[in-house]
């Protein structure tokens, strides 16, 4: 068991952070109805926001830019998610399917790692609640994600994957998934890194593939991640 599977130093102590994530006491989602907006932590006195959605420029959700982000972040800037080649194409790190036959690519975003030895029988559970950061109504081509990759350190190899959320899943009217458990166990001995990941994306078919402008328009409005705990056991 690891002393910090809760945050509960308020640090993000063993773990590896990339882009916009801090430890928090309690968040406040503007976007959520007033019921459903103040989160606060279930386990232990912290939670993580990775990509906090809160760090936009209005009205377009363009990204605040670095020097605006507070210190207390991990980092000022948003993972890249999406590799660039010579040829100037871009190849996203995630695809995932979506619902209609779509598939769903990222952008950029933020995540979390761990890397622990796990057991047969050893269970990950995994608290988190996923806060969307634009409406899908409004253009059906972008889709935000999160998603749990459980991979074997030693030789890289997936493991396990599981998607989490995805903004078209969520029925219109709410802004956030509210706190769900992500639970699985190990059927083998093994090292293993295990990444939260939260991303800007979006989705389309290969009859109908993204404009330059949806490209654009896709690394605005980050969705966010909450964490409550991460326990290994
Ligand atoms: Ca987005």
């Amino acid at each position: 068991m690891n002393n910090n599977d809760m945050f509960q130093l308020g640090t993000f102590e063993n773990y590896k952070v990339r882009g916009r994530c801090k430890v928090i006491k309690e968040y406040e989602h503007q976007i959520e109805n007033f019921a459903n907006r103040l989160k606060k932590p279930g386990l232990g006195a912290f939670m993580a926001i990775l990509d906090d959605p809160a760090l936009i420029d209005e009205p377009d959700g363009v990204r605040t830019s670095p020097n605006q982000v507070p210190g207390d972040y991990a980092e000022k800037n948003p993972v890249e998610l999406s590799e660039k080649r010579f040829s100037g194409i871009e190849t996203p790190v995630y695809r995932i399917p979506t619902a209609g036959g779509l598939t769903t690519a990222s952008k950029d975003g933020a995540y979390l790692e761990i890397v622990h030895g796990l057991d047969v029988g050893s269970g990950v559970r995994i608290r988190w609640d996923f806060l969307i950061g634009e409406s899908s109504e409004n253009d059906f081509s972008l889709n935000d994600f999160a998603l749990i990759d459980i991979i074997d350190a030693k030789n890289s190899t997936l493991e396990h994957r599981e998607v989490l959320h995805q903004t078209t899943d969520i029925p219109l009217g709410r802004w956030s998934t509210g706190w769900r458990s992500f639970t699985w166990r190990s059927p083998k001995k093994f090292k293993a890194k295990i990444r939260i990941v939260v991303c800007n994306g979006y989705s389309f078919s290969e009859s109908n593939p993204p404009t330059l402008d949806q490209l654009t328009a896709a690394r605005s409005f980050p969705s966010g991640l909450l964490i409550d705990c991460v326990s290994i056991a």
